[in-house]
C-alpha cells in the first residue's frame, strides 16, 4: 500500500464494520484495486479503487454513467423478480458528501464498492464459458437499450477507427522514436484496408448505424463468476459509454478467440479459434438478436476483424511514438503486440465467409 492512507480514505465513505485487512485485488493495468476485509456482523467486505484520472479525465461523468447504468440494471433485475440481485449488479458506497467517489488532497480519486461474496474471476476462455460470456455481454447491452438519458463518452471517440487511423498517421509523420523504417510494410497493409475498417463511422454519419450503451472492455476477466462457474455479473464499468455494439462483440473475440495472448511473439501460434467464435456468437445472439438491427447483425464479422485491426493500429502508433501509452516490459513489446494483432487480423479475414454463414444459420 505504500504511502496510501487507506483508513483516512475509507473514513470518507459510509462503510459498516471495522477494517481488518487491506489487500491488492485483481491485475488491472489502469486502476489500483484493493479488497477491504472487515469484521463485524452484517458488515460486507468492500473493494476500494483508485480511478486513473490520467486516462479517465472526467471522473464526474464517469461515475455518473456508472450510477445510471447500475441503477438501471438493478431495476430491470427487480422487475423480472431475479434472485440474488446484490450479486448480479455492482453497488457503490456513497461518500460523506453523497457522491460515489472521493477526491483526496493529492487530487487522487477513490471509490468504494461492496465486494460480491463468493465470486471469482477467470483469465481463460473455453468454448463452454464463451457461450455464457456471450450471453452475459449480450444481456448487458440488452438491459441498457432503454436507459432514459444520453450518457457521455468516458474516453471520447474511444473505439472510433477514423480517429485511430489519424493517430497512426500522425505517429508516422512524426516518427518520434525513429522506428518507421522497420514497420513501413505494416503501415502499408493497414492503409490498404483502412477505408473498409472505417465503415462503421460512415454508416453512423449516414444515420444507418446506431450507437448504444456498451461495455467497451469485454474481457473475460471483467466478469464475476460464482464458485460453480455461472456468470454473476459484469464488472469494470469505467468504459461503459455509447458505442457501436461491435465494441463488445468484437473486442471479446479479439482476446478470447486468439489462440495466444495479444503479445505472444510466436506468430505461428496466433490464430482465430473458431470454436470460441461459434459459442460466443451463439450466446451473444441469444441475448441480443431481439434488439439488433439487420445491419448490426450483418456486420458482426466486420466487428471481429475490426478489433485486431484497431488494436494493431493503436499498438503501432504507440511503438512509433516511443511507448507513451501502453506499459511495456521490453523495448520491442509494442512491436510484438502489433505483429500479433496483424497476424490475428489476417487470419480472421480468412474466416469472413464462414462467420457470415454461421451467423445466418443461427437466425
Ligand atoms: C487497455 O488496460 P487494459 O488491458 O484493460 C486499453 C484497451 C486495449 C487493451 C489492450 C482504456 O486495456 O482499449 O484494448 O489495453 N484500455 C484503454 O491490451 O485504453
Ligand atoms: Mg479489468
Amino acid at each position: 500500500m505504500g504511502m496510501i492512507d487507506t483508513a483516512g480514505i475509507l473514513a470518507q465513505f459510509e462503510i459498516k464494520g471495522a477494517v481488518k485487512e487491506v489487500k491488492p485485488l485483481g491485475n488491472g493495468l489502469i486502476n489500483d484495486t484493493y479488497r477491504i476485509v472487515t469484521s463485524g456482523d452484517d458488515a460486507p467486505d468492500y473493494v476500494l479503487q483508485r480511478i486513473n484520472n490520467a486516462i479517465f479525465q472526467d471522473v464526474d461523468l464517469l461515475q455518473h454513467n456508472i450510477e445510471v447504468v447500475t441503477a438501471h440494471i438493478r431495476s430491470k433485475l427487480e422487475a423480472e423478480g431475479s434472485d440474488d440481485i446484490d450479486r448480479r449488479v455492482l453497488q457503490f458506497v456513497k461518500a460523506r458528501d453523497g457522491k460515489t467517489y472521493y477526491r483526496d488532497e493529492a487530487d487522487r480519486y477513490w471509490r468504494v464498492m461492496i465486494f460480491i461474496p463468493d465470486s471469482v474471476t477467470h483469465e481463460a476462455v473455453t468454448p463452454e464459458s464463451a457461450y455464457d460470456c456471450g450471453k452475459a455481454f449480450g444481456n448487458f447491452q440488452k438491459m441498457l437499450v432503454d436507459v432514459p438519458e444520453e450518457l457521455g463518452e468516458t474516453i471520447p471517440d474511444f473505439h472510433n477507427m477514423e480517429l485511430r487511423m489519424r493517430q497512426l498517421r500522425e505517429a508516422v509523420q512524426n516518427d518520434a522514436a525513429g522506428r518507421l523504417d522497420e514497420v513501413l510494410d505494416i503501415v502499408k497493409e493497414l492503409e490498404r484496408d483502412a477505408d473498409e475498417m472505417c465503415q462503421a463511422e460512415r454508416l453512423y454519419r449516414e444515420g444507418r448505424l446506431p450507437k448504444r450503451i456498451c461495455h467497451c472492455d469485454t474481457k473475460v476477466n471483467n466478469m464475476l463468476f460464482d464458485q460453480q462457474g455461472q456468470v454473476l455479473c459484469v464488472i469494470d464499468l469505467d468504459t461503459v459509454m455509447p458505442s457501436f455494439i461491435f465494441s463488445d462483440y468484437g473486442d471479446f473475440l479479439r482476446t478470447g478467440a486468439n489462440f495466444v495472448a495479444e503479445d505472444d511473439p510466436d506468430l505461428s501460434k496466433v490464430g482465430f479459434n473458431e470454436a470460441i467464435f461459434r459459442s460466443f456468437t451463439q450466446g451473444y445472439l441469444e441475448s441480443a438478436r431481439g434488439f439488433l438491427t439487420p445491419i448490426e447483425i450483418k456486420l458482426l464479422p466486420y466487428a471481429v476483424a475490426l478489433f485486431p485491426f484497431m488494436q494493431c493500429a493503436r499498438f503501432l502508433a504507440d511503438y512509433l511514438n516511443g511507448d507513451t501509452y501502453y506499459k511495456i516490459k521490453y523495448p520491442t513489446h509494442n512491436l510484438d503486440r502489433t505483429r500479433n494483432q496483424l497476424a490475428l487480423y489476417r487470419d480472421v479475414r480468412k474466416h469472413d465467409a464462414m462467420m457470415s454463414a454461421f451467423i445466418q444459420s443461427l437466425l
